[in-house]
């Protein structure tokens, strides 16, 4: 097998990373450090804090970002005054570790940022989005500089950027221009942060009502790209799915963890049978970091004002349209070429990156058919989440 064939089956880095795990070629050792991995990447903590004057959309924002309808039962409150004077915790509803604070809001006459920075603990969150509707206010560079003082990164939100267009549409309908009036929005943030001492001020205009429009996007990306890399992960999983290249990141990111859930049931293939209970909650939290489970569609179709049947008329993969179950046959789900080429390729490949599996028929072949059913998995869960995605956007158009 040439390197080239290598890459497109297995990657460099997981190659590493498989060499790493097998080093004593104990496979016992081996899974106890695949399934740690597993359980670190998955409970990695991500404490996300939300301020920002009161009314000015934190809670909606909130919602947005763990994909909720705000009437939904774990969503945040929102339209409403807000008399919490306590942080309050949302976890995102699938990666319950990624974590949104919904802070007391700031601006009374009574506002004095340094005793707020106490009052909420400003030490425990991984960074800050400060969230402001209207104007630059004072408040807003007295918080930027409190969280600046104490080495915390914070992204300046201002929210609901479709009513200050809506209201310059209706005041100055012949001159309108919302390239430009975006323009001076963001530089009008930027300038102010810029004269409170704030070196790099990172801007972001978004409307909650259309999360497709604006800079929702960009700060998605630029929160991922500055997560230090252990973190980055449960974030990436925790974007709404409302992008095209939100849908292929996360893609390539269960995409690297597919050698270990494969490892893990080609090692329950030592005993009698193999166990599929595994691959089969991998599977179903696959189908819901891509929006594919019923609760996300329904949300997704009234986020655009679709109907659910018509969302679904476009998922072409059968396991996603039904239940995946826990007596999952394994090597039923693949075809009998599928199988033929993984067994020939077993033979050759997977004993030269971890004899402990290779070596052992049975967990050689359990290993090959795990990894190649996932990877289809994944495959036809994302092109399924893009064909969705693209239907609800035709609809909003
Ligand atoms: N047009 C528009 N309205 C929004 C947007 N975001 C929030 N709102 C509305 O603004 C109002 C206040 O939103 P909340 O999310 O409750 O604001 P909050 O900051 O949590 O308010 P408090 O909890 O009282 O401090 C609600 O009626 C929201 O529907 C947006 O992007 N665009
Ligand atoms: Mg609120």
């Amino acid at each position: 097998m040439d390197s080239k064939q290598r890459t497109h089956i297995i990657s460099e880095n997981e190659l590493q990373e498989m060499r790493a795990a097998f080093e004593n070629e104990d496979f016992v050792e081996a899974a106890n450090r695949i399934k740690q991995s597993l359980v670190d990447l998955e409970h990695v903590p991500l404490n996300i804090a939300v301020t920002g004057q009161s009314g000015s959309g934190k809670s909606t924002f909130i919602n947005v970002m763990r994909g909720l309808e705000d009437e939904e039962e774990e969503a945040a409150k929102t339209g409403v005054v807000d008399t919490t004077n306590k942080p309050t915790l949302y976890p995102h509803p699938q990666q319950r570790n990624v974590r949104y604070w919904d802070l007391p809001g700031i601006g009374s006459a009574r506002f004095v940022a340094m005793d707020y920075v106490q009052i909420v603990n400003f030490s425990q969150y991984d960074f800050f989005f400060i969230i402001a509707s209207e104007r630059f206010k004072e408040c807003h560079i007295q918080l930027a500089q409190a969280i600046h003082s104490m080495g915390k990164k914070f992204y300046f939100v201002k929210s609901k950027i479709d009513s200050d267009l809506n209201a310059s549409r209706k005041q100055r309908r012949s001159s309108y221009n919302e390239e430009k009036i975006l323009r001076d929005i963001r530089d009008k943030c930027i300038k102010c942060l810029w004269e409170g001492g704030i070196e790099r001020p990172q801007v972001f205009l978004i409307s909650c009502l259309e999360l497709d429009k604006y800079d929702f996007y960009l700060m998605q990306k630029t929160l991922e790209s500055e997560l230090p890399a252990h973190k980055r992960h449960v974030f990436l999983l925790s974007m709404p799915n409302i992008y095209s290249q939100a849908l292929e990141k996360k893609k390539d990111a269960l995409r690297k963890q597919i050698w270990k859930w494969a490892c893990l049931y080609a090692f329950s293939s030592l005993t009698a049978k193999a166990d599929s209970t595994s691959l089969v909650k991998t599977m179903t939290e696959f189908k819901e970091a891509f929006g594919l489970d019923e609760k996300s569609l329904n949300n997704l179709a009234n986020t655009f004002g679709i109907d659910l049947s018509d969302l679904k008329s476009v998922i072409r993969s059968p396991l996603v349209h039904q239940e995946i179950i826990c007596d999952l046959d394994v090597n039923q789900q693949l075809s009998s070429q599928d199988i033929t080429a993984i067994t020939v390729m077993l033979t050759k490949y997977i004993t030269s990156f971890a004899p402990v599996i290779g070596n052992l028929a049975n967990t050689g072949i359990a290993f090959g058919t795990a990894y190649w059913m996932l990877c289809s998995f994944l495959k036809d869960v994302a092109d399924d989440a893009q064909r969705v995605l693209l239907k609800a956007l035709e609809n909003a158009a």
